[in-house]
């Protein structure tokens, strides 16, 4: 099945003023304006999703968030409900980044700490409650290095996915988009080979396939994650298991994240 290519830039606490947020939405909008046949996404911040809504109102370009807390309302300090990120456009979560997940007994020295504790369990929750809203959840999903190299990859990555969908139904499923992200390569400039990404690519799917059958598994779109940038996009997008990418560093410029685009 012809699956459409799905680009997001994943923005993280970066161009988080509405100046620098707004500059770089119409730069997006602008660069991408030609191309068709690719979903863009640009996940901005909380505190400028309205900005970036404006922007690239009446564009292709839609708008994502980068996580959504999984009740609709309630004393709930710090959090924001997937219903409020649809009152304010969004169309996409991106849920279980690695910079949000835990990896509970590791000790870490407080500085090098961006992990908040979530869990295959949160992002569960989390994906039910993005689905209950009408979004698309963007599930993250990847090994660590000391994982990958104590040969659990597959292991680690089919069981974040299974336990990303405990209670998602099969007429749920087939608009899911997961992201492959091996921690290794985040924000590291590290790149996973295109081989062995499209390999766990094809588990990903694997898994999908097992739990909801092949229509679906060849319905779900899976990105790959991890320094992906205008150099070595075209090879890993070429890949048959991936169908786009989540974008960190390269999505901050419009002419790189553009570059990314028509890879695609
Ligand atoms: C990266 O490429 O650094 C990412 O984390 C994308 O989400």
């Amino acid at each position: 099945m012809a699956r459409t290519p799905i680009i997001a830039g994943n923005w993280k606490m970066n161009k988080g003023t509405a100046a620098e947020a707004s500059a770089l939405a119409q730069e997006v909008v602008a660069a991408v304006a030609e191309k068709s046949g690719v979903t863009v996404i640009v996940c901005p911040p909380y505190t400028v999703l309205h900005t970036v809504r404006g922007a690239v109102e009446g564009s292709t370009v839609k708008l994502g968030a980068q996580d959504a807390f999984w009740k609709t309302t309630g004393a709930y300090t710090s959090q924001v409900s997937a219903e409020m990120l649809k009152d304010a456009g969004v169309g996409y979560v991106i849920l279980g980044h690695s910079e949000t997940r835990g990896r509970f007994g590791v000790p870490e020295p407080e500085e090098t700490i961006k992990h908040y504790g979530e869990t295959d369990a949160t992002v569960n929750l989390k994906v039910k409650a993005v689905i209950a809203a009408g979004l698309v959840p963007i599930i993250c999903i990847g090994e660590t290095l000391d994982e990958r190299e104590a040969g659990k990859t597959d292991l680690v990555v089919s069981s974040q996915v299974a336990g990303a969908l405990t209670g998602v139904t099969t007429e749920q499923a087939p608009k899911l988009v997961f992201a492959y992200e091996p921690v290794w390569a985040i924000g590291t400039g590290k790149v996973c080979d295109p081989t062995e990404a499209n390999r766990v690519c094809g588990i990903v799917r694997q898994t999908v396939r097992s739990l909801y059958g092949v229509e679906v598994a060849d319905s779900v779109r899976v990105q790959y994650g991890g320094s992906m940038k205008p150099d070595n996009a075209a090879e890993l997008l070429s890949q048959p298991h991936i169908d786009g990418g989540l974008i960190g560093g390269a999505a901050l410029k419009a002419a790189d994240f553009a570059a990314i685009i028509n890879a695609a």
